[in-house]
């Protein structure tokens, strides 16, 4: 019996399991795949392994990045979600990982930081903040992101180009949900634990964008994400 994994992870914030989909990612890939965890929250991410959250402790060692804990721990633990698939299932769903990786989750993060839910996530985020530093916490939090988003290249393009390409994995997403209940069927898989995160992260968050405006226009996304919340995360209903 292997010690339980610690889970460092942001605390719960905006109605979801995290506010982070590589939190929601990895802690459903954990359930998923059965193995032992406790969660730790972390709000800064100043002192983990990639200065990234989430990260995991085992075994005494940290380890960063939630796909590489997932391809680490399929191998170490020999867990197979995705037993029966095809090469080219595998190899599509290796595709729509980072379309959400590493193109929706840039657009969602600027819907957050820079566009419509800015409000929202500020006070959410630096409410507890002292009256006088606030603005200012704010404000460097909030050109810290920007210049993310400018080094990554989302933030070179108009909001309504932003919400265009947004619309494009959404609608994306959808077709891939299509009518479920899971992405390859009646199975739950690995895919699973990232097309949730990001969804739930657009359907059940507590704002109200143009980019959940435009998840929330599709109905299977909703259900979609409301099945896996109800029967994984049954704490936040
Ligand atoms: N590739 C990483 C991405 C993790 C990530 O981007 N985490 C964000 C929060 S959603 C973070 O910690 N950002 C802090 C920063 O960049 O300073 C993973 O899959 O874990």
């Amino acid at each position: 019996m292997s010690d339980p994994i610690t889970l460092v992870q942001f605390p719960r914030r905006l109605g979801v399991a995290n506010p982070s989909p590589f939190c929601v990612k990895l802690e459903l890939w954990l359930k998923l795949a059965g193995i032992d965890y406790v969660v730790r929250d972390q709000v800064m991410p100043g002192s983990s392994p990639k200065k990234k959250i989430p990260y995991v402790v085992m075994d005494g060692k940290e380890m960063g990045d939630s796909t590489l804990i997932i391809e680490h721990l399929t191998k170490a633990r020999g867990v197979d979600l995705d037993d029966g698939l095809s090469d080219r299932e595998r190899a599509l769903d290796q595709a729509v990982w980072a379309m959400c990786d590493e193109r929706l989750y840039w657009y969602a993060v600027w819907d957050r930081w820079i566009g419509a839910g800015w409000p929202v996530v500020a006070e959410t985020f630096f409410g507890g903040i002292p009256a006088p530093l606030r603005p200012i916490v704010k404000f460097f939090a909030q050109r810290a992101v920007g210049k993310q988003l400018w080094a990554q290249g989302t933030g070179r393009h108009k909001p309504d180009e932003i919400l265009d390409m947004a619309r494009r994995d959404i609608d994306a997403l959808a077709a891939i949900v299509g009518d479920g209940p899971y992405v390859h069927g009646d199975r739950i898989r690995s895919i699973d634990a990232v097309v949730y995160a990001f969804v739930v992260n657009m359907t059940e968050v507590e704002l109200d964008t143009p980019i959940t405006e435009a998840a929330r226009a599709h109905a299977n996304l909703v259900t979609y994400a409301r099945r896996i919340t109800e029967e994984y995360f049954p704490d936040l209903d």
